[in-house]
Parts: C-alpha cells; sequence; structure tokens
C-alpha cells in the first residue's frame, strides 16, 4: 500500500496513539478548554469542565476508532448491522474511561486541575434514545460487539428529543417534558456532512411492463439522511465500533420560489417536514402504530442504513451476489422490516436482478429477533398509509405475499384459515400489513430472547411458520447485560472485592463472566461475607444520599430495601406490588407497637415511565404517590414500611438504585414478559429476586438455584384458562382473595385520598383482571413473608447474595452476542492490532 501524499515519515511522526500519561492528559484537558471551548480558566465551571475532559477522552477513543476502522477495511470481513430503533446509552464518559483503563489517569489528571472526576460525570446528560429493555439490550450489545472485537456497527437515529423527562405533579400525576439532550452539545458523536443519503417519500411507482417485478419509483418529497457517529470503545482492545445515527434535513434550505413569491411559510414548509423525521423519539414501549410520522421514521433509517450497507459493499468490489457472505444485519423487533422489501427494491429496480435471485440474497441477510408476543403490540400498518407514502413498497409487499401464499397453498392445499392467518395483509378496514410476518418470511433466521418466550414465539404467534418452514428456521437467545457498565461501573466497590478475592485482574473476568463462579466457595468465609454485606451497605448509603440531595427525603438504611424499576405497564404488574405494600400498611397499623418491634423494617422503591397516553399505568403512578404519602407520615408505621416514587427513571438512576437493592420484583404475568433484563443486573449485584416464573427469570433460576430466588404465582399455561373464567364471570375478589378485597375496599373508601380517582384502576381487577393480580395476591404476600423470614437471618441472606451473583455468569451479553455472532451472523472477531 502506498501513502497516499506528502512525505509519510511527517505524517507518521505526527500521529498519535492513546495517550496515557497523566501530563498528556492534563494539557490535552487544557487545550480543550482553551481552543474547542473558547473559555478561561478562571471562570470554568463543572460542565465546562466536563466537556473538556469528554473532548480529551474523545481524542483517545478516536484514534482507537481511526484504526480499527482502516483494519476492517483492510481485512474486509463480514459485517454484522445492528439496526435498532433504540438505543439507550445512558452516559459515555464513565464508561468510555473505564473500558479504555484510563479512569485512574483522568482522576488524577482532573484533580490536578481543581476539579474532581466524580463531580464532572454528574454533569453528562443521559443519552435516552429509548423507551426500556429493547434499547437498553442494544446498547449492551454494542458494547459487547466491541469488546469481543466482533465487527458490528449499529444503526439508529439520531432523535433531537430523547425519552421525556418525567415530573410529578403535587397531586401525583406524571406529567411530561422534553428532553433537549442535545443542548449542551453532545462530544461524543461526530456529524459526518459527507456521508448522506438521499430516501424519498410519497410519489408514484409504475410497474415496467417488461420489468419481472421491477418498477419506476419517482416524485414525491425527498428527504436527506445526514450520519452522526458515535464511538463504541471495547474493553480493554483497541477495537472500537461505530454506532451510525441518521439526522434527517431537507434536501434543499428552502423552497426559492415561495420566498421570492413572498410567501415565507411556505417556503420553509418542506424542510420542516423533513427535519421533523428525526425530531423525537416515540415514547411508546410496545404500541406505535397508525402514525405516519413513525412509519416515515422506519423507512428513513432502514433506506438510509441498507444504502450505507451497500455502498461499503460495493467499495469491496465484489459481485452482488457475494452480499450474504459479507453481510447480516440483525433486525432488533419489526421496527425495521421495512429493509426486507427495500433491499428487493434496490436490487430489482436499481440492481436488475430477477426477482428469485433477488428474493434468495435478501432472505439469507436478515436476521429477525421477536421480542413480545403480546398481541397488542404486534407491528401492523394500514395498507392505505403504506400505499401513500411508500407506493413501491406496497407493490412490493404484495407480490411477496402472492408468490408466499402460493408456497403455503402447495404445501397445505385448501387449507383457507391458514392461509389467511399466514398472509401478509390483515383484512379488515383497512386492510393491514402484518410486519411480524413479513419480518418472518424475509428472515433466515428468528428467535426470541429467553427460553420460554423463544417456545411461546414457536407454539403461539408464528406456529403456522414454524409448520411452514420447520423448526430449524427458529431459535433462541437469551438476552443479556454488559458487566462493564452493570458491575464494574454502577458498583465500583465490589467489582475491586471480586478482583482481589478471585486474584484475577478484572479486564480477565469482565470479559469471561463464568469465572464468577470461584466467589461460590466464599461463601462460606466470614469475612469476606462481611465485606460483602459492608459493600452492600455502603451502595445503600449512596442510594440515601442520592434520594436526599435530590428529592429531600431521608431514607432509613437500616431497612431492607425492595425495588422494582421498570417501564409501567399492566402486565408488569406494579399494581400488584403497591397493592401488597397497603396491604403490609394494614397489617402493620392493626399490630402492637410489641408486634411491630418484631417486623423487619423495608423501604420500596418504584421509578418507571408511563406512555404518555396509557391511563391506567399513569394512574398506577398516581396511586404509588399517594400511598407514599400517607404511609411514609405515619409515626406508627414509618419505622417499618416506607415507599418512594423516584421521578424520571434513567440508566443513570438505574446504575445507583441496582447495586443498592436487597431484593428486587420481577412479578409479570406468567407468559408475558419476554425476557426482563434488569432481573439480570439485580442478580449480578447481589440482590436477590421476587418474580413469578416467566422470562429469563426461570433461567436465572436455573443457573443461581432455585432456593436463591422467590417464586410466587400461576404458570403461563394455567393463564388462559384463568383468563377465560374472568370473562364470563365477573372476578369474585372478595371470596377468592378477601386479603385483596380489603385492600381494595380501603382505596376505594379513600384512605390514600380521594378513592373515586383509583376506580378505573381498581376495575381493571374486579372486571375481567387480565393480568390475574386476583389469582396471584395470596402466593404473591406468601412470597415476600418468605423473603422477611429469610432476611432476618442476615448471614444466610449474604450467602445467597454470595451465590447469586457467582452464578450469573451466563447472563453476560458477551456470551449472548458471540451466539448471535456463531449461530446466525457466521462472524469472526477481527482483533486490531494481534495480526
Ligand atoms: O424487550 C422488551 C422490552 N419491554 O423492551 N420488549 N419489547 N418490545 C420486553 O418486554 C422485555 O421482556 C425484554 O427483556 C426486552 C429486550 O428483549
Amino acid at each position: 500500500e502506498k501513502w497516499p501524499r506528502g512525505d509519510e515519515t511527517v505524517w507518521k511522526t505526527n500521529m498519535r496513539g492513546v495517550d496515557a500519561d497523566v501530563g498528556n492528559i492534563t494539557k490535552s484537558v487544557v487545550n480543550h478548554v482553551q481552543t474547542s471551548l473558547a473559555r478561561q480558566a478562571y471562570n470554568l465551571d463543572n460542565l465546562g469542565a466536563y466537556q473538556a475532559a469528554a473532548l480529551s477522552v474523545r481524542d483517545n477513543m478516536l484514534v482507537n476508532w481511526n484504526e480499527t476502522q482502516l483494519h476492517y477495511t483492510r481485512k474486509a470481513p463480514k459485517r454484522a448491522y445492528y439496526l435498532s430503533l433504540e438505543f439507550l446509552m445512558g452516559r459515555t464518559l464513565d464508561n468510555a474511561l473505564l473500558n479504555l483503563d484510563l479512569k485512574s489517569q483522568y482522576k488524577d489528571g482532573i484533580n490536578q486541575l481543581g476539579f474532581s472526576l466524580e463531580d464532572l460525570l454528574e454533569e453528562e446528560r443521559d443519552a435516552a434514545l429509548g423507551n426500556g429493555g429493547l434499547g437498553r439490550l442494544a446498547a449492551c450489545y454494542l458494547d459487547s460487539s466491541a469488546s469481543q472485537d466482533l465487527p458490528v456497527w449499529g444503526y439508529g437515529l439520531r432523535y433531537k428529543y430523547g425519552i421525556f423527562q418525567q415530573l410529578i405533579s403535587p397531586e401525583g400525576n406524571q406529567l411530561e417534558a422534553p428532553d433537549p439532550w442535545l443542548d449542551n452539545q453532545n462530544p461524543w458523536e461526530l456529524p459526518r456532512i459527507d456521508v448522506n443519503y438521499e430516501v424519498r417519500f410519497y410519489g408514484q411507482s409504475e410497474r415496467l411492463p417488461e420489468g419481472h417485478g421491477r418498477a419506476i419509483w419517482t416524485g414525491g418529497q425527498e428527504v436527506l439522511a445526514v450520519a452522526y457517529d458515535v464511538m463504541i470503545p471495547g474493553c480493554h482492545t483497541r477495537n472500537t465500533n461505530n454506532l451510525r445515527l441518521w439526522e434527517s434535513k431537507p434536501k434543499r434550505g428552502f423552497d426559492l420560489n415561495s420566498f421570492n413569491a413572498g410567501n415565507y411559510e411556505g417556503a420553509v414548509e418542506s424542510s420542516n417536514s423533513a427535519a421533523a423525521i428525526t425530531s423525537v423519539l416515540y415514547p411508546n414501549d410496545h404500541t406505535t402504530f397508525g402514525k405516519e410520522l413513525r412509519l416515515k421514521q422506519q423507512y428513513f433509517w432502514t433506506a438510509a442504513s441498507l444504502a450505507d450497507i451497500i455502498r461499503r459493499f460495493k467499495n469491496l468490489g465484489k459481485s452482488i451476489n457475494e452480499f450474504p457472505d459479507y453481510v447480516a444485519i440483525q433486525l432488533n423487533d419489526t421496527h425495521p422490516t421495512l429493509a426486507i422489501p427495500e433491499l428487493m427494491r434496490i436490487l430489482l429496480d436499481e440492481e436488475d436482478l430477477d426477482w428469485n435471485f433477488a428474493w434468495q440474497i435478501v432472505t439469507n441477510v436478515f436476521f429477525f429477533t421477536n421480542h413480545t408476543v403480546l398481541p397488542e403490540a404486534l407491528e401492523k400498518w394500514p395498507v392505505p398509509l403504506m400505499e401513500h407514502i411508500l407506493p413501491r413498497h406496497m407493490q412490493i409487499i404484495y407480490d411477496i405475499n402472492m408468490i408466499f401464499l402460493q408456497a403455503v397453498e402447495k404445501k397445505f392445499p385448501g387449507d383457507r384459515e391458514r392461509l389467511a392467518r399466514m398472509s401478509l395483509i390483515e383484512e379488515g378496514f383497512p386492510k393491514q400489513v402484518r410486519m411480524a410476518n413479513l419480518a418472518c418470511i424475509g428472515s433466515r433466521r428468528i428467535n426470541g430472547v429467553a427460553e420460554l418466550h423463544s417456545q411461546l414465539v414457536q407454539t403461539t404467534i408464528l406456529k403456522d411458520f414454524v409448520e411452514f418452514f420447520g423448526v430449524s428456521k427458529f431459535g433462541n437467545v437469551t438476552n443479556g447485560i454488559t458487566p462493564r457498565r452493570w458491575l464494574d461501573q454502577c458498583n465500583p466497590e465490589l467489582s475491586k472485592l471480586i478482583s482481589s478475592t478471585l486474584k484475577i485482574d478484572k479486564s480477565v473476568w469482565l470479559k469471561d463472566l463464568y469465572k464468577l463462579k470461584g466467589l461460590v466457595k466464599f461463601a462460606e468465609d466470614k469475612g469476606f461475607r462481611a465485606e460483602w454485606a459492608a459493600i452492600k451497605q455502603r451502595n445503600k448509603e449512596r442510594l440515601a444520599h442520592h434520594i436526599e440531595t435530590t428529592l429531600g427525603f431521608t431514607v432509613n438504611t437500616n431497612a431492607m430495601f425492595d425495588v422494582q424499576i421498570k417501564r409501567l405497564h399492566e402486565y408488569k404488574r406494579q399494581t400488584l406490588n403497591i397493592l401488597g405494600v397497603v396491604h403490609r400498611y394494614l397489617e402493620l397499623k392493626a399490630m402492637t407497637p410489641a408486634q411491630r418491634k418484631k417486623i423487619n423494617p423495608k423501604v420500596v422503591f418504584f421509578a418507571g415511565k408511563a406512555a404518555p397516553a396509557y391511563y391506567i399505568a399513569k394512574l398506577t403512578i398516581r396511586l404509588i404517590v399517594n400511598v407514599a404519602r400517607v404511609i411514609n407520615a405515619d409515626p406508627e408505621t414509618k419505622d417499618y414500611l416506607s415507599l418512594y416514587f423516584l421521578p424520571d427513571y434513567s440508566v443513570s438512576l438505574a446504575e445507583v438504585l441496582i447495586p443498592a437493592s436487597d431484593i428486587s420484583q420481577h412479578i409479570s404475568t406468567a407468559g408475558t414478559e419476554a425476557s426482563g433484563t434488569s432481573n439480570m443486573k439485580f442478580c449480578l449485584n447481589g440482590g436477590l429476586l421476587v418474580g413469578t416464573v416467566d422470562g429469563a427469570n426461570i433461567e436465572i433460576a436455573e443457573e443461581v438455584g432455585e432456593e436463591n430466588v422467590f417464586f410466587f404465582g400461576h404458570l403461563t399455561p394455567a393463564v388462559e384458562d384463568l383468563r377465560y373464567q374472568h370473562v364470563y364471570h365477573p372476578v369474585p375478589v372478595d371470596e377468592a382473595c378477601p386479603a385483596l378485597a380489603n385492600v381494595l375496599n380501603q382505596i376505594s373508601g379513600g384512605l390514600f385520598g380521594d378513592g373515586g380517582v383509583y376506580e378505573p384502576l381498581v376495575n381493571t381487577i374486579r372486571q375481567g383482571d387480565y393480568y390475574l393480580v386476583t389469582d396471584d395476591f395470596d402466593s404473591y404476600i406468601r412470597a415476600l413473608a418468605m423473603v422477611d423470614d429469610a432476611y432476618m437471618d442476615r448471614d444466610e441472606w449474604v450467602k445467597k447474595s454470595i451465590n447469586t451473583t457467582a452464578n450469573m455468569g451466563k447472563f453476560s451479553s458477551d456470551r449472548a452476542i458471540m451466539d448471535y455472532a456463531q449461530e446466525y451472523w457466521n462472524l469472526e472477531p477481527i482483533p486490531v492490532g494481534k495480526d
């Protein structure tokens, strides 16, 4: 390879590497203060110092990032692309410092400049481009891909506003405020003005007479997709991958004709509509259908990402039929399913391939992950909307459907019901396109996210497809979490204790989490148990301090900490938890002071956002806040039970809450929570789990031992029958569960303020009880009693805690991403600097 221009030695002697020298670190931070930020040393605040430190760390990351991209280009390996509409990254600075192994040097350097690294870390705003589990999973997978040296890029959208900020009104209502996370500028992204693509919407599509399925798509609106790159540093490796986020921009600044004619609003109208595409993340967890802007987001992102992937592939000089040998594309849920007809469009209309050949390429490139079997969460788009916005894609979808249904008819002749179920088009007014069916037909393999969930996918929503394609097309990859953020970063003391006890450097066990097994034998060591318990206690104090400084409440750190943090959703049953809290309160009230003294004090924490239009979920928040108000003020009971709803749940808040929990709740109705990932985070940090036999709870219990988890509730096979009974008979709460009836009566009777307010919520249980609160309540209360009993024997509890952490190796996202790489994508690690 020849040096492209100038004197090679001048270039090479001036190129820098990653710099761990404290003197050079302070120099680079000061340089950024002086030049990048144009600020003065004497009036620099924490925010300015954070920005300068971030830019300095970014310089180091860029060295590795550049090298990685060059290395991948030279080696030309097969690459995988993770398409996700959500990436819930949280903060970057701490994670980057740890992965680059530069934390202590930056700590020193920043100290010398008169600041504290801890303070600066607090200045960073979360990158909250996601709703919950699905988006955070994507972020963990990026960390693991880079840490495992896998050539994986993420593709998403650069929303101007992330998930809304949650405020709680004096009445206890959730209020939503925008999250202008880019207002302070984002030091972690690189605008790539030169990397842009035009994306078309609307217009007309005309089929070519002799076209073998080809057509010409013209007219409509063209919008520019501009790339912003976010560096993803691997842990203790030079591999630094890329997350490419697209921003929408008008193709032209404004319409000059309208402007010249004095119509200034008209002149900017189309440019505003172009910019609107990436303006905001939809704040719904499971449902956002029928919204034109959402469909435009999905197409905009998949079209730009595919154009970029194809351009990179073409630079290899290979023929298009080798595309699947060099590219694997993972569809994170059905949101990017339009990539399937889009790739067909490119191959047919632009590459001039014939239908069968194109379809063969498509079905070897895509892989699809399903994240839910909840029927209301299965994405469908009205055909008229799709026809209007994407006329060419609608034609392709019809063609795919026709050919597919012919094949189904051949295999199952005369089975009209089956054809109707499997069709990409659901009949009705309007007709709708079923995105899960399209993703399934167009992908090489399909997986669920935990064993039980993957079984349910195969036996319920995609059963017909399993019968048609055969079971080998379907699999399971149980979700995982990155131990870098979810142990080393959020619980540094525990991480240190693990390294010193195992006598293994953390860079080793953080990348081979099964090594934690070595802790099992220390569960019997009294000294070790004392250290373990002391760290948990300090983490509880850290959380209490955080609450005191942010909300002004004083939390009892001698109590057991019981935490439920996740999106508010009926299936996740925060209702069961709050009704359980009220039950406990009523029991405490009925006790004598002497009896109360024998009770294990407990603090219950909730955090989570409700979709802005989800009435029942918001009412649940209101109930929690008002129950908290009453019980925290009750002098008889407050030493034994208190309750906090922590507003504005975020990745950063989770990082403080999770290490502090003694017990956490994962109590979805069996069969409804596909996997859950916070369950893994708590257990990794030595918190025990109370939960239903659902999602990844099951596999956690398999790993850590059933004696270390507190299971309760009906099992998945019973759920359907129970629901059926509720539909035909009103739920006899009074007879079926007197304890629950008493709780509901107290709420309706106004113990927590105007009872009428909560009637719609209470009625979801009395009428229909779709999520089986009544059926599971008694067994839930028994499980909590078992938790109390177990906590009384603190020594045994700490043993359980140690054994839980020790057996969480399976749940590293490194294991999960390696499963994808080997079993699905056929991808090899490409370590930088090792050959
Ligand atoms: O995905 C979820 C989460 N709510 O985002 N689903 N979606 N869509 C599931 O409900 C979780 O159970 C799962 O852990 C997560 C990631 O797969």
